[in-house]
Order: C-alpha cells, then sequence, then structure tokens
C-alpha cells in the first residue's frame, strides 16, 4: 500500500501532475511575466465557507496591478481574491465584491499579508507586516462555494482560466496557509504555516509553465 502511494507520487512528480510536499524553508518563483505560469493550490477539504484566514508571503518589484492569490467557483468569479492594485493598494474580495486597505509605501521589501473574513459581521480584516491596516465590511451573510480553483501567479477570470499577463505575478510567494475559521492575525508572526486547508508542510498542488521551486530567500 506505501510502495503504491509513493509511486503514484513519483509518478505525478515526474509527470508534473499534482504533488504533495513539505514546503517548508522553499518558495515558489515567477521568474517571467507571462499568462501560462501558475501554481494550482487544492486544500485539503473541499467545503463551503462562513469564515477565514489566508496568509502569504510575497516578494515583487511589480508596479503594475497583479494578483496574489486567485479562488474563484464555477459559478462566481473573484469568490475570494487578493490583488494589489498599485504599490501600497490592496484589495480584498468575497463573493465578487471588494474593499481595499491602504498600506505605507515601502515598495521593494517582502511582504507578510494576512486577512480574515467572517460572514456573520461581514467583517475583513488585514494585516501586513505584522500590522493591522483595518477592518471593512463586505459580503454580510454571504458563503463563499468550496468547490475552488485555487490559483497564485495569474488572476482568474474564469473557472481556472482566462489569464491576463498584465495581472501576472512576478517574484517569489512562500508560505500560503489558508484556514476555514477566524484566527486572530496578532498571532500570526510565526504561525503562518500550517492552515487547515492549505498547510504550507503538506502542500497539495500543481505547477503549471514557468514556475520554479527554490529555498526561500527571506523570512
Ligand atoms: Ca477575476
Amino acid at each position: 500500500m506505501a510502495k503504491l502511494i509513493v509511486g503514484a507520487l513519483l509518478l505525478s512528480v515526474l509527470t508534473g501532475g499534482v504533488a504533495q510536499l513539505d514546503m517548508k524553508g522553499k518558495a515558489f518563483i515567477f521568474p517571467q511575466e507571462s499568462a501560462t505560469a501558475y501554481v494550482s493550490l487544492i486544500p485539503q477539504v473541499k467545503k463551503s465557507l462562513q469564515n477565514f484566514t489566508l496568509c502569504l508571503k510575497a516578494f515583487t518589484d511589480l508596479t503594475r496591478p497583479y494578483s496574489l492569490f486567485s479562488y474563484n467557483t464555477k459559478t462566481r468569479d473573484n469568490e475570494i481574491l487578493l490583488f494589489v492594485e498599485k504599490v501600497g493598494e490592496y484589495m480584498f474580495y468575497v463573493g465578487n465584491s471588494g474593499v481595499i486597505f491602504k498600506a505605507p509605501l515601502n515598495p521593494y521589501a517582502p511582504i507578510h499579508i494576512c486577512v480574515s473574513w467572517e460572514s456573520a459581521s461581514g467583517i475583513a480584516e488585514l494585516w501586513l507586516n505584522g500590522k493591522p491596516l483595518g477592518r471593512k465590511g463586505l459580503k454580510k451573510g454571504y458563503t463563499v462555494g468550496g468547490e475552488a480553483k485555487i490559483i497564485i501567479g495569474q488572476e482568474q477570470d474564469s473557472f481556472g482560466g482566462r489569464f491576463d499577463i498584465k495581472q501576472s505575478f512576478v517574484g517569489d510567494i512562500w508560505e500560503v496557509a489558508m484556514w476555514d475559521h477566524v484566527v486572530p492575525l496578532k498571532m500570526m508572526d510565526d504561525g503562518c504555516r500550517s492552515g487547515n486547508l492549505i498547510n504550507w508542510q503538506s502542500l497539495i498542488f500543481e505547477d503549471n509553465g514557468y514556475v520554479v521551486t527554490k529555498p526561500k530567500l527571506w523570512d
């Protein structure tokens, strides 16, 4: 049985299919602007969400708009989307409605971004580099669909596709984690790797196009 699983995993790695790896200490690099390079993240559990927390770290020197995290369902574009409109302006979407969080300008530093959303109040809370950027409300009472395509590196305008090269991500992304509940973001200083939906230390993913995995450059 174990042999079979190892064999299947090896085969999937060799054929570029779905892999499950401990990514601790590693980062995905999107080395070139493209509309073809992306990583599809597969959640540990498929479920609709009335609360969630999402964390990731990234480095880029892009000054144009780009996507950090794109979660689409078959019926809704931008079901969850973390999108940088321009340097220091973070757009957060739930159910295709967006709010904006403005950060102090610090363009060429790595970012550690965490956001939580609670359906009962509609409150979205966003922290950047360990500091809160405030709270805003959107989609109160809404339920996020569970049958999703979750993509980093590109912004989806359909279910798993319709990428725009001018919204692609170029740079490094690491320590992506997602939970099906609100985690106090004050506690995210170090504990950002083991979400129960997306767990960086047991990441289930499929990379496509020119994506390279290397040891991370930044903490
Ligand atoms: Ca979109």
